[in-house]
């Protein structure tokens, strides 16, 4: 390894910005279904942070919630979900669960039971298995607050949903009637 004292979480952050949203910050493109090409991405990020493909690999490894991942011989990486730009990362069509959770701030409560969940910047709204999970995602936003998905009946009524390689689910809109705020 070229350099050990790099804070990991920055550089994944950094990662995330160019695999989901920005990869011209570094000059680079992505392919069709969201792949980077590694060495490319490791000559462009290096500008910033020098690191080697054995540090690269410890980051996709270690990711708190595995948000990348790399193709069978490792020459290309991609986000596992959480796009801005259009990119089709093949992901199959996977029956939900009856149940799933969505986690918000408190601010935007007004707004989403009004218009129900768009995907504001992302390519998809962002559904969560648990509880737990919806919670931390909304706490990024401010207060928490957690809505019940009824994905069972949307399903029913013909909306598809996508599983992400990390587990999240991913849907186009969640209209206001399968939303139930926790707690009322
Ligand atoms: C809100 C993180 C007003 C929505 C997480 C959310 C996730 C509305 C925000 C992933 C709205 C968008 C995605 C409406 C939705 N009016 N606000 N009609 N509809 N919103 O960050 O779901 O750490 O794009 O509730 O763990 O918070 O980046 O989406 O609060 O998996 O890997 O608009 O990002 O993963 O915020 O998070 P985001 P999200 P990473």
């Amino acid at each position: 390894m070229k350099e050990k004292n790099y804070d990991l979480t920055k550089i994944s952050k950094y990662i995330s910005l160019i695999l989901r949203h920005k990869p011209d910050v570094i000059g680079i493109q992505l392919d069709t279904n969201g792949w980077a090409n590694v060495e490319e991405l490791l000559a462009g990020i290096g500008r910033k942070y020098p690191i080697d493909f054995e540090i690269l690999g410890e980051i996709v490894r270690s990711d708190n919630k595995q948000r990348y991942s790399f193709n069978e011989d490792k020459t290309k990486i991609r986000a596992n979900q959480g796009h801005s730009i259009q990119v089709d990362v093949e992901l199959s069509v996977t029956e939900p669960p009856e149940i799933l959770y969505h986690g918000t701030a408190e601010r935007f409560s007004a707004s989403i039971e009004a218009k129900g969940l768009l995907p504001q910047n992302r390519l998809y709204v962002h559904l969560s298995p648990d509880m737990e999970t919806a919670e931390k995602v909304g706490r990024r936003h401010g207060k928490p607050i957690i809505y019940l998905v009824n994905a069972g009946q949307m399903r029913q009524e013909g909306y598809t949903f996508l599983l992400s390689a990390n587990g999240v689910w991913l849907t186009k809109i969640v209209p206001a009637q399968y939303l139930k705020r926790l707690g009322e």
